[in-house]
């Protein structure tokens, strides 16, 4: 019998009865605690769970914790979302068989009008005489594809390929037996896609995309961090309703039913690791105001680095191991605007990348968001990336307040310099936005009024419509979500196209009709 958590930010301690029995480090994957044999069966149970949400250089997110004079504890992020904390995602009790099904990974090739698809099960306590059956059922309730084996191929004639908004989900049915006798079964719906880079386009099913979408932050109003299917809901018929195909799960991985929501929906999917704050010195003042400004010359010249490289790539593995499968998944991101210009940096990053493509049997594209720190001329971290991750404020943190026609000028400018250095690989914007209050209008537009959005994102999409390299476009962000409380944000971060309790601004419909014509 096993606790399963959906997740507890950022660390947990489990006690059944009074007895200590797990610990987990991370706060935005799953982890289960085993209670077999602590739990009183017939009677009341104690269960507690000691949470603690504290940042250090080697948390993932990376921030600081400072003592207030009251004694108080206080969070210091080197990053711009509220550092919620507790048991955010549901919490199951499973009782499972002793010989289960504990994982199976899958990998499609097409060929024609047919696809292969390459499975591996695992169990638990395998035995000579255990055997697994598996069946793939369409989505009329036919087989399409028969195998058996803990490995092997489903060869499924005439394949339904999972599309962008346009997706085809099969019900991969797996069954162990011993002998006659069914030991365990499971299920899931999967769908059958490629996804792979060349020259500078993403090819999905060997056709380009373009992805249009939004860096979004699991928060809602109330509920804060916490699991809400209604808000996620509502966010997906929103995405729908404006025309979008794609979302980064910024800035760390989100609740399980966000990918399955995405796989039924035709959603491509940038998933991220809480590998978020790994900076010296964070671009904007807000992130710094409260900070010690103990840190060193080069982020990852801590001495705490080796430690922090561990939890990281726990982190990259739990997170693979559990999005694998996910038709949707279309690539990692093992960072967001880290350090990247710094020898330290460049070694730090090759092992992560590294890992990351021996973990996933599907071999997905890999990247990082860069920070406007991050330039064509420093190749010492992005000469990782299959492809190119851009975060960029020209018009808000540079040139903010000046003409926007300056704004452009200066963002012209970069672009020149990657397509001269580096026109080699497909370039997604994951981050474009301006603060904006949706109670606030006026002309000629002044920063944080509705026409200032508008214009700011207009003068994106001219640049982004010159590049042919440019294969994707995700504004900051969906929705406004807390922040911590300082000078540069109103009560959060307003960047949201939506409000938080998810209303258009008008910004909305401009996205809106981009999108549709497209
Ligand atoms: C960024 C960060 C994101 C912030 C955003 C902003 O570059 O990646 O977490 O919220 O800028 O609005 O400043």
């Amino acid at each position: 019998m096993e606790l399963r958590f959906g997740a507890v930010a950022h660390r947990a301690e489990v006690y059944v009865n009074g007895e200590k029995r797990g610990f987990h480090e991370g706060g935005f994957v799953p982890f289960c605690v085993d209670v077999t044999d602590c739990v009183r069966y017939q009677e009341e149970n104690r269960l507690v769970v000691l949470v603690n949400n504290e940042l250090s250089d080697t948390s993932l997110p990376a921030g600081e914790t400072e003592i207030l004079k009251s004694g108080r504890k206080k969070a210091v992020p080197y990053f711009d979302f509220f550092n919620y904390s507790g048991i955010i995602r549901p919490v199951w009790l499973m009782s499972t068989p002793r010989h289960r099904i504990c994982d199976y990974s899958v990998r499609h090739e097409i060929s024609g009008k047919d696809a292969c698809t390459w499975y591996q099960v695992e169990i638990e306590n395998p035995e000579p005489d255990i055997r697994m059956e598996v069946r793939l059922w369409d989505e009329e309730g036919k087989l399409a594809a028969y195998s058996e084996g803990m490995e092997g191929k489903l060869v499924i004639a005439d394949v339904h390929l999972w599309e962008v908004r346009n997706a085809y989900l099969y019900r991969l049915e797996l069954r162990l037996f011993q002998k006659d006798q069914l030991l365990d079964e499971y299920s899931e719906e999967i769908g059958i896609r490629t996804v792979r880079i060349q020259g500078t386009e993403i090819l999905l099913n060997e056709k380009p995309i373009y992805l249009k979408g939004f860096g979004r932050h699991e928060d809602s109003p109330v509920l804060g961090r916490g699991f809400s299917l209604g808000f996620l809901k509502r966010d997906f018929e929103l995405m729908k309703w404006i025309g979008a195909n794609s979302f980064r799960t910024s800035h760390y991985p989100y609740a399980e039913e966000a990918y399955q929501m995405a796989d039924r929906e035709g959603f491509l999917v940038i998933d991220e690791v809480a590998a978020v704050g790994f900076v010296k010195r964070a671009g904007t003042a807000m992130f710094t105001a409260a900070g010690s400004g103990k840190r060193p010359e080069s982020f990852f010249a801590s001495p705490t680095v080796a430690r922090l490289k561990q939890n990281h790539l726990e982190a990259l593995k739990e997170m693979i191991q559990r999005d694998k499968n996910h038709a949707c998944v279309i690539a990692w991101s093992l960072f967001n605007e880290p350090e990247s210009n710094t020898v330290q940096a460049g070694e730090y990053f090759r092992e992560i990348f590294e890992a990351a493509k021996a973990w996933d049997v599907q071999k997905r594209p890999c990247s990082f968001a860069m920070a406007l720190s991050s330039q064509p001329e420093d190749v010492v971290c992005h000469q990782y990336c299959d492809f190119l991750c851009m975060n960029r404020y020209y018009g808000w943190y540079v040139k903010g307040g000046s003409e926007i026609s300056d704004a452009k000028e200066a963002f012209l400018e970069e672009m020149e310099r990657w397509a001269a250095l580096d026109p080699q690989r497909p370039m997604i914007f994951t981050e474009y936005g301006a603060d904006t209050l949706s109670y606030e209008h006026k002309l000629p537009s002044v920063m944080w009024s509705q026409e200032y959005q508008i214009e700011y994102l207009k003068m994106y999409h001219e640049i982004f419509d010159r590049y042919d390299f440019v294969r994707g476009e995700q504004v900051w962000n969906f929705a406004d979500f807390q922040t911590v409380e300082t000078t540069g944000r109103a009560n959060g971060n307003r960047k949201g196209i939506f409000t938080r309790d998810r209303q258009p601004k008008d910004g909305a419909f401009l996205m809106r009709r981009r999108w549709l014509e497209s």
